[in-house]
């Protein structure tokens, strides 16, 4: 089946940023990509939840005042960090979607380099790769590496796919095909989700190489023994029918 189009061009992105405990990382973060490529951006999303801390949410109304035309605040009303995006995938405006963090372990400098590549490719998805040439881990916990490493290659294979990272979130999606999915997970493994669910449809996929470094500020919000849930989508994805994984049914050729 010839796959559908889900952006004819990149007009404007909406930037996604979730909100835990962070101050300075996520002010850098608006900061730098405004500096880099402000006339691309169409809005920050900025997601706040029950325990976002009082001083991350200070923060991010103080980066509301300092610009409003460019930053929303949003009260998180699905639970957990998948819930946090598919909140942000039901205001973006934008004709694409950036996923990223606000902790800095998503480098904000690199924002550019999507942007451009979201400007030649828009039917893609353009996604950070850790394990390609020029990417990589600063910080990681070694356990942590050598089973993501394991867990890479046993889904490229399942899935057939050449994609090396499917599990980062610092990715640029067509709001398009966001809101024409029906999304799952509501914690971390929704980062995956966002990868293989496209991928089932036929999306194509370019990677970025990126270093991952290790955040400064705040802590983590994913357990360690959470990163078994990951498993769990990924198995299921891989036998969806196309209707299975869209909302609407698509009309026939
Ligand atoms: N609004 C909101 N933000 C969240 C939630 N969970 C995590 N975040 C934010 O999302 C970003 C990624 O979360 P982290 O806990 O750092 O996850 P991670 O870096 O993928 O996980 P590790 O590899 O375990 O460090 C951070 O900026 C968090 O503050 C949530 O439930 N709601
Ligand atoms: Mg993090």
């Amino acid at each position: 089946m010839a796959i559908k189009s889900y952006a004819d061009q990149m007009s404007s992105v909406s930037v996604f940023l979730p909100v835990m405990d962070e101050t300075e990382s996520l002010v850098k973060t608006v900061e730098i990509i405004l500096a880099d490529c402000g006339d691309a951006i169409r809005e920050f999303l900025v997601v706040v939840c029950k325990k976002t801390t009082p001083a991350a949410r200070e923060t991010a109304a103080g980066l509301r005042a300092r610009f409003p035309d460019k930053v929303k605040v949003i009260e998180q009303q699905r639970p957990f960090l998948g819930g946090a995006t598919q909140d942000a995938f039901d205001f973006a405006t934008g004709s694409h979607v950036l996923m990223m963090a606000s902790d800095l372990e998503t480098p904000p400098d690199r924002v550019k380099e999507y942007v451009a590549q979201g400007r030649a490719h828009p039917n893609a998805i353009i996604t950070g790769s850790r394990w390609i040439k020029g990417g990589g881990f600063e910080g990681y916990s070694k356990l942590k590496w050598f089973l993501n490493f394991i867990f890479q290659k046993s889904f490229s294979i399942m899935y057939m796919t050449h994609l090396s990272d499917m599990t980062y979130g610092f990715r640029l999606i067509p709001t398009a095909l966001v809101k024409a999915i029906r999304w799952e997970e509501t914690r971390h493994p929704f980062l995956f989700e966002t990868l293989v669910k496209p991928l089932r449809l036929g999306v194509e996929v370019i990677e970025l190489p990126i270093t991952w470094r290790a955040r400064e500020e705040g802590v983590s919000n994913n357990p360690f023994m959470r990163n078994f849930e990951y498993f769990r989508i990924g198995l299921k994805t891989r036998f969806y029918s196309r209707e299975r994984i869209l909302k609407q049914p698509e009309p026939k050729p």
